[in-house]
């Protein structure tokens, strides 16, 4: 391949709900500029951006993957993105990476929750879109009920370029409202070759209603234009693709365009429109970057080659055989400015990492990943693989940071969280492939703790004569109840010296030791006061251990008489979701055992707020895009602790004394 310059390259993301043909498009495109020699099929599992076994057997994208076409003197970088919602971590990442997007719309479903996501955040990170109406041979496919779902549900500043002949099995060929010539396509060969014609007959009177239109949108987006346009001047070819162009740019006017990748017909147009109305590599905007390793002193970052290197990674992935893989985007200076790259054996880079130069550090602005949606307990099916699922989860979380981990102490489980159930499944089968071990996932156990409600006083003793030396501890304890979140405070009230100095802690020690087994079902008992007041103590038999003992016993007769209770932890959620849907969230909360704290319209919506216990959450992430068919979501962080309903309590409490005689029975 020969070298481009910054002004020869685009960089484009293709972005769309899920199965809306985006790698087929990639894939028609790169064949049809001639970059692949062969036109490769997502259902054969042929497709040059979903490569990885995971997306082969399952037969959709995970993985954002590049592919080029050079077409026009130009290198087109193609960015193809997963379109699953749990996947999306990827496809913002692919349009942090690109200049422009192409937003795949089937000309057969039409706008779903996936474009309208992906449209928004395309629109809101500056860059131009084209939207492409795919599968035009399909059986229903309907050219004109898509272009007006786009203009209602997306924007009233869609405005199409390309217009087919014949929709479904009859669709056959595309007029182009810019050059008004048709391509014919041939029929029963898929490389998309054509013949160049006069507008049909058939197609005139959708070219003339379509032809005014976008004159009329381009005019009104800049003064002379309209001003020609309003006095019957004929606007040429070259004013009106320069002013779409820079309208464009200003989110003004969006192109649209029909094609069928199965069929190859349409995608040329595609690719030379890409190279005529996306901006190149060097238009891009400015970057404010922040200067050195820390610090929020800000530098510009202009794309010239003549500048310092600045380069964002968008993505390390790690394959066996291969290594690690970090795919890179060149915002100013040369590798090549402009382009997209990727090296292999780069150690210790993640993705969000700038590279630069030693002499100019810069950090470029981050990647926003989404919030993860939903948590799993992990274990490796093998006790002895271990170790090499906690390295493994490392490294899937370095690949991919919308999937996280951590380490619950107080349930001792490993949790996996992530955007959906597909997405932590699919990492387990990466786990399998790429690490060897196989590992299941659980519902996460809920962190429920005790606490007390009521003073009360009492003794620990322990005497032990055994042969020799014996063990002899004794203290008397008052516990009492301390306000939620205020912890664990131990008082030294002991007069006389009736335990002797040193022995004291050892009391406390075995206290806590004793609090963190609770006395309910297992959990710890928080949020309690001791005095530890009298005792007594033996010149020979007392030790450390034995008050340690003495603690231990006091904290079991004591504390169950303090009317102990279970705690629950409640997560905070903020809701947001389409009005429509508002009856069915609440209603859903309240089953929930759901405390709503306020509702307030907002930007998307309406925001829900509304405290719910942990418990009561599990499979949220599901449910909620099931009834609002992926349109709302939601953000959770831990609220704290509250007294668990008695109904909650009793289950918990006798789940936790059956497995314990598991246990028991297990251990004869
Ligand atoms: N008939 C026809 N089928 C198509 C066309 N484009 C894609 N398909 C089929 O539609 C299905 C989905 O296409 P993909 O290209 O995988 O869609 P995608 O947008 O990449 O899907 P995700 O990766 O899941 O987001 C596949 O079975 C394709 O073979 C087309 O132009 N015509
Ligand atoms: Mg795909």
């Amino acid at each position: 391949m020969r070298e481009y310059k910054g002004s020869e390259i685009r960089n484009i993301a293709v972005v769309g709900h899920g199965a809306s043909g985006k790698t087929s498009l990639v894939d028609a495109l790169a064949f049809v500029s001639g970059s692949s020699k062969r036109h490769g099929s997502v259902k054969d599992g042929t497709a040059l951006t979903d490569f990885a076994p995971e997306e082969t057997e399952r037969g959709f994208s995970i993985n954002l993957a590049c592919a080029f076409a050079e077409w026009q003197d130009t290198k087109i970088n193609l960015i193809d993105t997963p379109g699953f919602l749990d996947f999306q971590g990827d496809a913002i990442a692919g349009l942090a990476a690109a200049d422009g997007a192409l937003c795949v719309v089937p000309a057969t479903h039409g706008v779903e929750t996936g474009t309208e996501r992906m449209f928004r955040e395309a629109v809101k990170r500056g860059d131009p879109v084209l939207f492409v109406v795919s599968m035009m041979d399909k059986e229903h496919a309907d050219f004109d009920r898509i272009y007006q779902q786009i203009k209602t549900r997306l924007t009233n500043k869609v405005i199409p370029v390309e217009i087919p002949i014949g929709d479904g099995p009859m669709f056959h060929g595309v007029v182009n409202l810019f050059t008004k010539r048709a391509h014919i396509f041939k029929r029963g060969v898929r490389t998309g070759e054509y013949e160049e014609t006069e507008i049909p007959a058939e197609a005139q009177e959708q070219f003339d209603r379509y032809y005014n239109e976008l004159i009329e949108s381009i005019s009104a987006t800049d003064d002379t234009m309209l001003e020609h346009y309003l006095e019957g001047a004929e606007i040429s070819r070259d004013e009106a693709i320069a002013g779409m162009k820079e309208a464009m740019k200003r989110m003004e006017l969006f192109p649209l365009f029909c094609i069928s990748s199965e069929l190859n017909y349409g995608t040329q147009a595609v690719l030379s429109t890409i190279v005529e109305l996306m901006p190149n590599a060097y238009e891009m905007e400015e970057l404010h970057a922040f200067k050195g390793a820390e610090g929020d002193a800000t530098v510009e970052i202009h794309a010239k080659d003549e500048a310092p290197c600045a380069a964002l990674v968008f993505k390390t992935t790690s394959e066996p055989h291969v290594g690690d893989v970090t795919f890179f985007r060149v915002f100013s200076g040369t590798v090549v400015t402009g382009d997209i790259g990727c090296v292999a054996k780069m150690r210790n880079t993640h993705t969000n990492d700038t590279l630069s130069t030693r002499p100019h550090p810069v950090r470029l602005p981050q990647i926003t990943f989404p919030e993860v949606q939903i948590s799993m307990a992990v274990h490796a099916h093998n006790r002895a693989d271990e170790e090499k699922l906690q390295q493994g989860l490392h490294r899937l979380h370095d690949e991919d940071p919308t999937f996280e981990l951590h380490y619950n102490a107080e349930t001792h489980e490993t949790i996996v969280s992530g955007l959906g159930e597909r997405h932590l499944e699919v990492n387990m089968a990466k786990l399998r492939r790429k690490f060897g071990v196989t590992a299941d996932l659980s519902k996460p156990k809920i962190a429920y703790r005790e606490t007390i409600k009521a003073k009360a006083e009492g003794q620990g003793r322990h005497k032990k004569q055994s042969g020799g030396r014996g063990q002899f501890g004794d203290c008397w304890v008052r516990f009492a109840p301390q306000p939620r979140g205020a912890g664990y405070l131990f008082v030294d009230e002991i007069v006389g010296g009736s335990i002797p100095r040193q022995f004291v802690p050892a009391v406390d020690k075995g206290i806590q030791e004793a609090a963190v087994r609770g006395i309910l079902a297992g959990f710890p008992l928080v949020d309690f006061r001791v005095e530890v007041f009298d005792g007594s103590y033996h010149t020979v038999d007392s030790n450390e251990m034995s008050f340690k003992m003495a603690g231990i016993l006091a904290f079991k007769a004591v504390a169950a008489k303090c009317k102990p209770v279970l705690l629950e932890p409640l997560d905070e959620l903020e809701i947001v979701t389409p009005d429509d849907h508002m009856g069915d969230i609440l209603g859903d909360l309240s089953s929930r055992r759901g405390q709503i704290l306020g509702t307030e319209s907002g930007d998307n919506g309406t925001v829900i707020r509304a405290i719910v216990p942990q418990a009561e959450l599990h499979g949220y992430a599901s449910s909620i895009q099931s009834m609002t068919q992926g349109r709302a979501f939601f953000k959770r962080h831990f609220k704290g602790y509250e007294e668990a309903p008695h109904e909650v309590a009793a289950k918990v409490i006798e789940e936790h004394a059956k497995e314990r005689e598991e246990e028991l029975a297990a251990a004869h």
